[in-house]
């Protein structure tokens, strides 16, 4: 709580006595007829309050004679909570979340053109999210804990993976560890992909029956007290990767310790793509994949058919997080306390012209959580199998 409230100190601060903050929590979604998803709170919102309930709306009011954090919620409803549980209801606003008043979320409206009063228009959310690309050392220990529990369902995922599994099944072995630990959701849709599926960059569909000489991408990461992880392995379905697979991995993976080797503070994401552009497109040439020489093959980005997307991004309490990736234009110089992935992959699906078809469906991304620190960085998930000989001998056990 005094973390919460830290925060909304510091943001009022900011806006001052001539600004206020209003914010909204997550609308209650429907799936399908009367079922709703899982509640999730708005990021946003719950960085500020740590308030988990629908239907709230969040006032930040600096000055305000009567109290500058307001909350308005839902009451408390015996009805109501027989069936879906126990409300904070104005007093457990103010007792466990500190509030300085709340009302019923209904009465809003109605005193929303005296909270505006005096007050300016301004648009908070560049300040809010700038502030939450910078994790604090509590942020940094629970995506600690986020990433140690992706790395025990990333290790059953290995070493329970066999021919002729389908890919669900793996995507099961996964919840079943995120879930056991605390961990009740993935922070976004798992991707089990085998074979020609592998070269799919966002499926999520795992229904195939996995091959004998399949590679299995894995794109799974939980979500930790709001916080998410986000970790990609690929590994041989059979437990032993073939010549060609194992050639794709190596390079991969060469670009990806390369691209960690640059992430500190005053460097950036570019530095750490242009890296991984060099070495993927210099591999596929020594691979005689691309004909060409280097420079200008990667000015002409010949790399693209295969390596289609961007180094990575910022993680937190979404795992595509916020906070801007370019200032003045040029790529934002990374600093001390953001968390940003790394993740380097090559496709060659079936319908890239001119490829040999012994390369074909082999689809390798290989995903870390790296913090970055005072003097470089910190690699969160560096203990998950990733090394082809550590790959091989955990299948193996
Ligand atoms: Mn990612």
């Amino acid at each position: 709580m005094s973390e919460y409230g830290y925060r909304r100190k510091k943001i009022m601060q900011a806006i001052g006595e001539k600004g206020i903050l209003i914010l909204s929590s997550a609308p209650e979604v429907y799936r399908n007829g009367d079922a709703l998803y899982p509640y999730r709170q708005n990021s946003d919102f719950y960085y500020l309050t740590g308030f988990e309930e629908p239907e709230s709306i969040l006032v930040l009011a600096p000055s305000r004679k009567e109290g500058e954090f307001i909350l308005f919620n839902r009451v408390q409803d015996k009805d109501k909570e027989i069936w879906d549980g126990p409300r904070a209801g104005q007093a457990g606003a103010i007792k466990s979340f500190h509030a300085d008043q709340a009302f019923p979320f209904s009465e809003f409206s109605a005193m929303l053109p005296a909270l505006l009063a005096g007050r300016e228009a301004m648009d908070i959310t560049l300040l809010l999210h700038e502030m939450r690309l910078l994790k604090s050392e509590a942020e940094i220990a629970v995506m600690q804990k986020a990433v140690d529990i992706t790395d025990s369902a990333h290790r059953r995922a290995m070493q329970t993976c066999k021919p002729n599994l389908y890919e669900y099944e793996l995507e099961a072995e996964i919840m079943y560890e995120f879930q056991r630990q605390g961990a009740r959701y993935p922070a976004y849709a798992s991707i089990v992909g085998a074979g020609r599926n592998s070269c799919i960059l966002h499926y999520v569909n795992n229904q195939q029956k996995m091959a004998d000489g399949d590679l299995v991408l894995v794109d799974a990461g939980c979500e930790y007290q709001y916080y998410a992880s986000d970790i990609t392995r690929t590994f041989p379905v059979n437990g032993k990767f073939s010549g060609e697979q194992r050639a794709i991995y190596e390079l991969v993976l060469a670009s990806q310790l390369a691209a960690i080797q640059t992430i500190k503070p005053q460097s950036s994401w570019q530095a750490a793509q242009d890296v991984i552009v060099k070495i993927i497109t210099q591999g596929l040439i020594d691979l005689r994949i691309l004909k060409g020489d280097l420079t200008s093959l990667i000015e002409k980005q010949a790399y693209l058919p295969f390596y289609m997307h961007k180094s990575g991004h910022w993680l937190g309490l979404d795992v595509h997080d916020v906070g801007l990736y370019h200032v003045n234009g040029k790529p934002r110089p990374l600093e001390a306390n953001m968390v940003l992935t790394v993740e380097p992959g090559i496709y060659i699906s079936g319908d890239i012209e001119g490829v040999d078809k012994r390369w074909h469906h082999i689809g390798v991304r290989i995903e870390d959580d790296v913090w970055v620190t005072d003097t470089g960085c910190k690699v969160l998930s560096a203990n998950i199998p990733k090394t082809i000989s550590d790959i091989e001998s955990i299948m193996a056990s």
